[in-house]
């Protein structure tokens, strides 16, 4: 698969999906959504971890792009692109069943920032930040945002994101709870790397239902998530992954995950 608009390496069970429209900090085109939900899909089926970041030191994403016409602006067009590319880009995250990281490497503006959101982590480099940029051009947030935000940061830091479109740096997306962590920029890219390491070396299939459990809860009471807890654990207790953590555990070794 070739792809314009972003670079897919594959190494060490890690999947790594780079934005690289850099001219346009790296902003989202038809083609970029529809070859972002390609290849998260290719790395949920190929490798253990899937990375998003973006190239150079400036731009995680500035959102959708302002100036191409494919996007579309007007009302009909408007509501198509988002139902139609942005939603499926956003389920190609959210369901990918290993863990997703997004490595925010500069600015992270309008679907930008909640295209990094959708992530199940968000790690950034302390020199970008966050930009509900939408009431800045009149719109509200979309890409998810008004899902992801207040159930991140709480309703009242969510609506003054996206009243007011301030930039919220990433340190302070980290105390806000808004993300993992903010990482100096020094440390970032090694940072990221290994955390994708660790979790490629994880036991994928409990991981993937991590991330289930953890987001259904969103969603549910009480009885249902720890009903959905148990049956989710029987799962997780009939792998191969908890035989050896237990017996790893036991001989006090380092578990050796395979991701069964
Ligand atoms: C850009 C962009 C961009 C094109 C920087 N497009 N060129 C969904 C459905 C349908 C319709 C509408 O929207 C949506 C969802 C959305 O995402 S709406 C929100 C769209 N994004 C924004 O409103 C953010 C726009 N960008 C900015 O506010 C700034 O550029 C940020 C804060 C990202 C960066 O600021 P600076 O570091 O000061 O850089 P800059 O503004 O000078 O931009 C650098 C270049 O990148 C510049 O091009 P030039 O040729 O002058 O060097 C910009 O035009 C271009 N660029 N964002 N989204």
């Amino acid at each position: 698969m070739h792809y314009e608009t972003l670079t897919y390496d594959l190494a060490d069970g890690v999947a790594t999906v780079t934005l690289n429209r850099p001219e346009k900090m790296n902003a989202l085109n038809s083609q970029m959504r529809a070859e972002i939900a390609q290849a998260v899909g290719r790395g949920g089926e190929e490798a253990r971890v899937v990375v998003l970041t973006g190239s150079g030191d400036r731009a995680f994403c500035s959102g959708q792009d302002l100036g191409d016409g494919t996007g579309g602006l007007g009302a009909e067009n408007t509501e198509r692109t988002l139902r139609d590319e942005y939603a499926p880009m956003l389920r190609a995250i959210v369901n990918c069943p290993v863990p997703t990281i997004c490595a925010v490497n500069g600015v992270a503006a309008g679907a930008g920032a909640n295209l990094a959101l959708a992530a199940d982590v968000v790690i950034a480099a302390e020199r970008a930040y966050f930009l509900q940029a939408f009431a800045r051009i009149a719109l509200i947030p979309d890409a998810g945002g008004t899902y992801t935000l207040p159930r991140t940061m709480g309703m009242s830091k969510a609506m003054g994101a996206a009243l007011f479109a301030d930039r919220i740096s990433a340190k302070q997306a980290d105390d806000w709870g808004m993300i993992w962590q903010a990482v100096p920029d020094a440390d970032f890219d090694s940072h990221w790397k290994a955390r994708a390491a660790h979790l490629a070396n994880g036991p994928t299939k409990t991981y993937g239902a991590i991330k289930r459990v953890l987001r259904a809860s969103w969603a549910n009471d009480l009885e249902e998530q720890l009903e959905l807890e148990a049956s989710e654990q029987g799962q997780c207790a009939e792998s191969r992954d908890f035989v050896e953590g237990v017996v790893a555990f036991t001989e006090k070794r380092k578990a050796n995950f395979e991701g069964r």
